[in-house]
């Protein structure tokens, strides 16, 4: 079974991020053969970015996926744009790909919006180029937040139209949304997702905060005028801690409650800082070594891509070959 996902080296990585893809790339790396993972700088430059730092945040996130657990000797990590077979894939499949499609991703449309110097035609074509990451592997499996579901129906459908116009080349992925923590939501904001480009620093906990920046974080979270310590559509914010204790703790969300039922909002946002401040410790304890060495990093990511690219060339050539493009296939 193999598993893929790709992350942006965009700005510092947050809880969301963590809670809903990083944690999961950890643990995938001991069921998948092989578990392959992206830092997809090529998606990166479909918004407003500074060159220098893309190189820069790419090495932050290289080592931030390190010190959370991913070790190159269990899995395939590697820079999207060393494997040039990526944006090769992105066409061909280009070619079964609906514009009304495209049209229909919220994802262009939040994002659009933002954007005030230039709407690239990249960010339209976003998640073709995010199909190809995954497709390129034949992964089984994409472990993401809830965020990035309808990309995955979207590469669900070009794959199966592509198969049934050129033969059965491609494997249809599932997504893998985990159960608790799949929207992390900001803590100043509850209504909407914790995201790197959106919202002040103070509703989101990035993974190298220091632990008093959490405990202030989470003691200035937004709440309710209720009491309770319960999960309800017009609690917001005191649901998205029950998750986010509830994954920090490794507990259910009703045994959480079951805890903090006789208990204060006070006590409860201190209680999920602690938690998160520990939860959170091995990463921040171990990240300024990895940084430090890009050499390092340097060495692991061109390893990767090396193991990479003998995988996506594999489904190139076939794709190629069923599509009736370039040489013939000999024999
Ligand atoms: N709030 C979230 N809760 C759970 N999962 C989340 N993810 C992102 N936000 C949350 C998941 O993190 C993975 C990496 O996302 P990315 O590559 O898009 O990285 P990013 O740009 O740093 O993430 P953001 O915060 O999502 O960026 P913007 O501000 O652009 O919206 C994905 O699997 C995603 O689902």
């Amino acid at each position: 079974m193999r598993i893929f996902s790709g992350i942006q080296p965009t700005g510092e990585k947050h809880l969301g991020n963590y809670i809903g893809a990083i944690r999961q790339y950890v643990e995938g790396q001991d069921r998948a053969d092989p578990a392959i993972y992206c830092i997809v700088d090529l998606h990166a430059i479909t918004v407003a970015f500074d060159p220098e730092e893309l190189r820069k945040r790419l090495y932050d996130t290289t080592a931030i996926l390190l010190a959370s657990g991913l070790d190159p000797e269990r899995c395939v990590l590697f820079r999207q744009s060393d494997v040039h077979e990526h944006t090769e894939l992105c066409w061909l499949l280009a070619g079964v790909c609906a514009h009304g499609d495209l049209n229909r991703m919220h994802q262009f449309k939040e994002k659009s919006e933002r954007q005030r110097e230039l709407v690239s035609a990249g960010l339209f074509f976003y998640p073709v180029l995010q199909a190809a990451d995954v497709l390129a592997y034949r992964a089984d499996e994409v472990p993401v937040g809830e965020d990035q579901r309808q990309h995955i129906e979207l590469m669900r459908e070009i794959a199966r139209r592509f198969n049934e116009r050129f033969g059965e080349v491609l494997v249809v992925p599932e997504h893998r949304i985990p159960a608790t923590g799949a929207k992390v939501m900001d803590l100043q904001e509850p209504e909407r997702k914790m995201s790197t480009t959106v919202g002040a620093d103070s509703g989101r906990v990035y993974l190298l905060d220091e632990p008093d920046a959490i405990r202030s974080k989470f003691g200035s979270a937004v709440t309710d005028s209720g009491r309770e310590i319960l999960r309800a559509p017009d609690k917001a914010g005191i649901s998205n801690m029950i998750g986010i204790l509830a994954v920090a703790t490794d507990r259910s969300e009703q045994e959480v409650e079951a805890e903090f039922a006789e208990a204060g909002y006070g006590d409860f946002k201190k209680a999920v800082a602690e938690a998160v401040v520990e939860y959170l410790r091995p990463v921040r304890e171990a990240y300024p070594a990895i940084r430090e060495d890009e050499k390092n990093l340097e060495r692991i990511l061109a390893t990767g891509a090396g193991r990479a690219r003998e995988m996506a060339s594999q489904t190139l050539g076939d794709v190629r070959a069923a599509m009736g493009v370039g040489v013939p296939p000999s024999g």
